[in-house]
């Protein structure tokens, strides 16, 4: 059987796969042994790769609502046809904020998604922009913007080298790891321990990583950043702080002392609940070992203090001379980002600099948060959003408060989708374009080389051509920039070009430049690749800090190895002291707001989410092989905590919350902590007139219906998920 390479898009670990193929099916896949970076490690979700890649109900030409307001197929030409017809003029009319613009997580698991959506902003020049950050890691781009001047410059643990590992909020064993990319994160997990390091993790619940640990914390959820506090001010008490090599590029390191001189070990203890004892061992292991790392995902992040949190991570990581020194936190330097420019101050990071029309929320990274859409959609007013543009989005499952959101899509003037799927997002759509399968899709990872555990880069074309009537994801993107704009019947390597000649344009005249003082277009002409996307990859390369070119990575199908991560303070700070600022005002100011969390009165019962090894969002639930066998879209509830509410397992409870009601099965166990329960995230497939018929059979239900959008984390509108209040009753 021939076989051909594809590294995996389905989650951030980027394993390469060996696909073996018959003509143009994907008849199974295996972990591709030479993969410099993977070495063959494969989970389930990558195990069906083929089964993902013939799902039936995958879309295979555009759909378009008809004048009777049914979706039907349609041709390429008539979908970008309507869109130029339609979208152009409602932002003649009402401005460029009316045009909305969604971007979804699979657009960092495609070319497509990490090329072309900056040039449709750019052109569009909206500012109602909204992402799954602010679902996810926008308190991360915050801390790290703030602190470090950059909001991609994100320390990653160095999980190969170091000897302690303080893991906040993650789930590894289950979501193969996120903001640090690593294949076969379990194993380097049992490395650790092997090589006699050691491994705490602080979760509700315990999880599967949490079993494997050393020591787990089972603390209140919501309440780490008083927890991280706690160990900061231990640290400084203790004289536990060494900055190391470190100090001289940190400022506010006494401020920091006086900011946390409350949030004694003593006086967070009741809150977390997490006995003062505890919280003191914590600080000194990671103050004693020789190199370590705290490491903080999504329970640290959709949280009510979540850039607090994420800046204590860093701040932990400072303090014990961590940050930037091999087997503690470190930066990647990824192949495709711009060559690094010499050391000193930058431009800083700004918050805020304009604020959302309905509720004032301040943008963050230019974004708004995800939780207020349907508040712009549907507040009338100069400004209201009128079209959205999603691409790989489901924000009618993965957001606050569905079926408003599900109303708001439904009162739009105009809607476009780019997804494989009809489902409960796209189904609103006025066109859905359909990228085609992932084995007809080159790969490259343009954003997990900048968090990956280890400098690598590997590029995969596409391993099956197109099937006749599809269109590569890149060139959707590239006539939905044309038609969206007024360039409507344009060649799509047109945008290819523009984006090429404007930034030689721009680096020519930059010093450090690998394209310094050379001629922009002959440059341009060098480029090669077959696409505009390929030659654009090939550009990025050339000016990227390891001098590669496309050719060259092409010659190595297994990828190139770049090296162990190595310090990179003080060339990666850009704040405009040049320094590692350890007390930004923002947070400064943000902290009062934590030191009521003392006082306040914790909720007798909250919900946390969590994932499943075979599930992925919301949308991997149509993959039989991955939606099978027992239901996992349960609320988890402690033996004690169902005794108290007369919850049995394997019947049905009612749950309750600001944003709506649920019915769901129970599971009783003691995997959660007391006064926690747990439902996962991305079901709730039984809305009409969506198209996959897997996932509708086994619908479960959508735990972000039970919250209204009104809870954020204030500094970046991150949408608080995890331990908000609920109650729960059996059903009748
Ligand atoms: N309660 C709760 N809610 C959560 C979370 C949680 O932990 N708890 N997690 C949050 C997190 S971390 C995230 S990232 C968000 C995710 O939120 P979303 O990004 O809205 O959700 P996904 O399910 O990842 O949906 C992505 C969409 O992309 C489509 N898609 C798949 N592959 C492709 C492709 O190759 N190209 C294109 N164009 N589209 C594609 C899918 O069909 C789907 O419609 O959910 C958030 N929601
Ligand atoms: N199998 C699978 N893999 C995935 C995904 C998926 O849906 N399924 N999604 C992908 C995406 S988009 C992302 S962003 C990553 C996420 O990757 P992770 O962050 O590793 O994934 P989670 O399983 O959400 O882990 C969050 C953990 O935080 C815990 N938690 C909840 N609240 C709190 C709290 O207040 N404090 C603390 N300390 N812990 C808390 C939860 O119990 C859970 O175990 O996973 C990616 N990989
Ligand atoms: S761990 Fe992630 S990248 Fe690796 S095979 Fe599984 S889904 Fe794919
Ligand atoms: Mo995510």
């Amino acid at each position: 059987m021939p076989t051909a390479l594809r590294i995996c898009p389905l989650c951030e670990a980027t394993c390469g796969l060996t696909l073996t193929l018959d003509g143009t099916r994907v008849t199974g896949a295996r972990g591709d042994r030479d993969d410099v970076f993977s070495q063959g490690f494969i989970c389930p979700k990558g195990a069906s790769f083929g089964e993902l890649d013939a799902d039936p109900d995958r879309l295979r030409a555009p759909l378009v609502r008809r004048a009777d307001g049914t979706l039907a197929e349609a041709g390429w030409e008539e979908a970008f046809d309507l869109i130029a017809r339609r979208l152009p003029p409602l932002v003649e009319r009402h401005g460029a904020d009316a045009v909305g613009v969604v971007l979804g997580n699979p657009n960092v698991h495609t070319m497509a998604g990490a090329l072309y959506p900056p040039v449709l902003l750019g052109a569009l020049r909206t500012r109602s922009l909204f992402t799954a950050s602010t679902l996810d890691q926008m308190p991360k781009h915050v801390s790290s913007g703030l602190m470090f001047g950059d909001p991609f410059a994100i320390p990653v643990p160095d999980l190969d080298r170091t000897a302690h590992l303080l893991v906040i909020g993650a789930n590894p064993l289950e979501s193969n790891g996120s903001l640090c990319t690593a294949p076969d994160f379990p194993g380097k997990l049992k490395a650790l321990r092997k090589r006699g390091g050691t491994l705490t993790v602080v979760d509700p619940r315990r999880t599967r990583t949490a079993r494997l640990a050393d020591r787990h914390v089972a603390v209140r959820p919501g309440t780490d950043a008083l927890l991280l506090a706690a160990l900061v001010h231990v640290l400084y008490e203790e004289g536990l702080t060494d900055l190391g090599a470190l100090a001289a590029h940190v400022q506010g390191v006494e401020e920091v002392e006086a900011a946390v001189r409350d949030f004694t070990p003593e006086t967070v203890a009741g809150a977390c609940d997490v006995d003062a004892g505890t919280i003191r061992a914590l600080a000194r292991e990671l103050a004693a070992a020789p190199a370590a790392a705290v490491y903080g995902r999504v329970g640290g992040s959709t949280v009510a203090y979540g850039t607090l949190t994420n800046w204590l991570v860093d701040v932990l990581n400072v303090l014990t001379g961590n940050l930037d020194r091999p087997g503690g936190a470190l930066f990647p330097l990824s192949a495709t980002v711009p060559a690094p420019r010499p050391a000193g101050p930058g431009k800083g990071f700004a918050l805020g600099r304009w604020t959302s029309r309905v509720s004032g929320h301040p943008e963050a990274k230019g974004e708004l948060p995800m939780a207020a859409l349907a508040e712009e959609i549907e507040t009338p007013g100069e400004g209201r959003i009128r079209a959205l543009v999603a691409i790989a989005a489901n924000p009618v499952l993965s957001a606050p408060d569905g079926d408003r959101l599900d109303r708001a899509l439904g009162a739009l003037d105009f809607m476009v989708s780019v997804d494989p799927y009809l489902n409960e997002t796209s189904r609103h759509a006025d066109v859905i374009l359909p990228p085609p399968p992932p084995a007809q899709s080159a790969h490259f990872d343009f954003a997990f080389n900048g968090f990956a555990v280890r400098n690598q880069v590997r590029y995969t074309p596409a391993p099956v051509p197109l099937e006749p009537g599809r269109m590569d994801e890149c060139e959707i993107h590239a006539r939905l920039i044309l038609a969206a704009t007024g360039m409507h019947g344009a060649a799509p390597h047109t945008v290819d070009d523009m984006v090429i000649a404007r930034t030689l344009a721009r680096v020519v005249t930059e010093p450090h430049s690998p394209a310094h003082g050379q001629d922009p277009q002959e440059y341009a002409v060098r480029l090669t690749g077959r696409t505009g996307a390929e030659r654009r990859l090939d550009l990025m390369l050339r000016l990227g800090p390891y001098g590669l070119t496309l050719d060259r990575l092409r010659a190595h199908p297994h990828g190139i190895d770049l090296g162990p991560l190595e310090p990179r303070v003080p060339q990666v700070l850009k704040t405009r002291s040049g320094r590692v600022e350890l007390l930004p005002e923002p947070v400064a100011a943000d902290l009062p707001r934590l030191r009521e969390a003392l006082s306040a009165p914790g909720d007798s019962l909250v919900l946390v989410g969590r994932r499943h090894l075979r599930s992925n969002n919301s949308w991997m639930h149509n993959v039989p092989t991955l939606n099978s066998g027992t239901n996992t879209c349960t609320l988890q509830v402690h033996p004690e905590d169902a005794d108290r509410l007369g919850l049995t397992d394997g019947g049905t409870a009612r749950v309750k919350a600001e944003g709506g009601e649920l019915r769901v099965p129970v599971e009783v166990t003691d995997a959660v902590r007391p006064g926690v329960v747990s439902i996962p995230h991305g079901w709730g497939h039984d809305r009409p007139g969506t198209r996959m018929a897997v996932a509708a059979g086994r619908p479960g239900v959508n735990v972000n219906q039970l919250l209204d959008g009104s809870r954020l984390d204030p500094l970046s509108g991150t949408a608080v998920l995890n331990g908000f209040p609920v109650r729960v009753a059996p059903a009748s």
